[in-house]
């Protein structure tokens, strides 16, 4: 029938959504066992690794689980039904953002010797950005993408401390600093440039169906975070960490 059809996730969607979850715990373990041996004083940077993969790993065990979501009414279903058919709106994914986007800022800022009040500024337009696009994913009229413009406008400030005042600060703390910071903000700008492109495509514009979104926002979120965490946790091991007297 064409009133109350469900656009939902397929067992399929969910054997891949258990696989993204065995990546991000196994990768957590992995990180626990190497951040014991790490002197302590140096292991903030481990710790902000286990705090973002133990988070996905929760996120990823409850949306496999087909929980963690609620049904939105879109305007155009991708469905065969063009009109009054539901989406779900997985909202588990912004409560695992709000916990791990500010955690990722910090791994990078922590080691580019920013002063404190510009972290703080950071943080809080990433939880805007954060906040923004959960509202904007639940609104069901046009005023979505009003929301989102906001949430683009807080990664637009985002980007720019990260390649302008971090890089610069982290210039100062030397050379290796300044390489590593570079290479990190490079990959995770990159990265996420992608997720609001995702958000277009699921959440706002309602284009691909949900088990496509799943493959879309799971490469992403495994790139993001333990792709992300060992590269960053890689190259800070080059560094000798006590200038930073965290
Ligand atoms: C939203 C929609 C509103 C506009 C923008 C967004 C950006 C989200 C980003 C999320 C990054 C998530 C990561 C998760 C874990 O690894 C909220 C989709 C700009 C950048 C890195």
């Amino acid at each position: 029938p064409p009133y109350g059809a469900v656009e939902h996730i397929t067992t399929h969607g969910s054997d891949w959504l258990w696989a993204a979850f065995c990546i991000m715990i196994l990768s957590d373990l992995v990180i626990m066992v190497w951040h014991f041996m790490i002197p302590r004083g140096q292991r903030v940077f481990h710790q902000l690794c286990i705090v973002i993969l133990s988070t996905a790993s929760i996120a990823y065990f409850s949306m496999a689980s087909d929980l963690g979501y609620t049904n939105i009414l879109t305007e155009f279903g991708h469905g065969e039904y063009p009109i009054d058919v539901t989406r779900q709106i997985w909202y588990v994914r912004y409560i695992d953002w709000v916990i791990t986007t500010p955690a990722l800022l910090l791994t990078l800022v922590l080691a580019s010797g920013l002063p404190l009040s510009d972290i703080i500024t950071l943080v809080f337009f990433d939880l805007v950005m954060i906040v923004t696009g959960l509202i904007g994913a639940l609104v069901f009229s046009r005023y979505k993408w009003g929301y989102f413009s906001f949430g683009c406008a807080a990664l637009f400030y985002i980007w720019w401390v990260l390649l302008g005042p971090a890089r610069t600060s982290a210039g100062a703390l030397g050379a290796g600093y300044k390489k590593a910071f570079t290479s990190s903000a490079a990959i995770l700008s990159f990265l996420w440039l992608l997720y609001p492109i995702a958000w277009g495509l699921c959440d706002g514009g309602n284009v691909i169906s949900p088990d496509s979104e799943m493959i879309f926002y799971g490469i992403l979120d495994v790139c993001a975070k333990p792709i992300f965490c060992f590269i960053h946790l890689f190259m800070l091991s080059k560094l000798d960490l006590s200038v930073l007297q965290l």
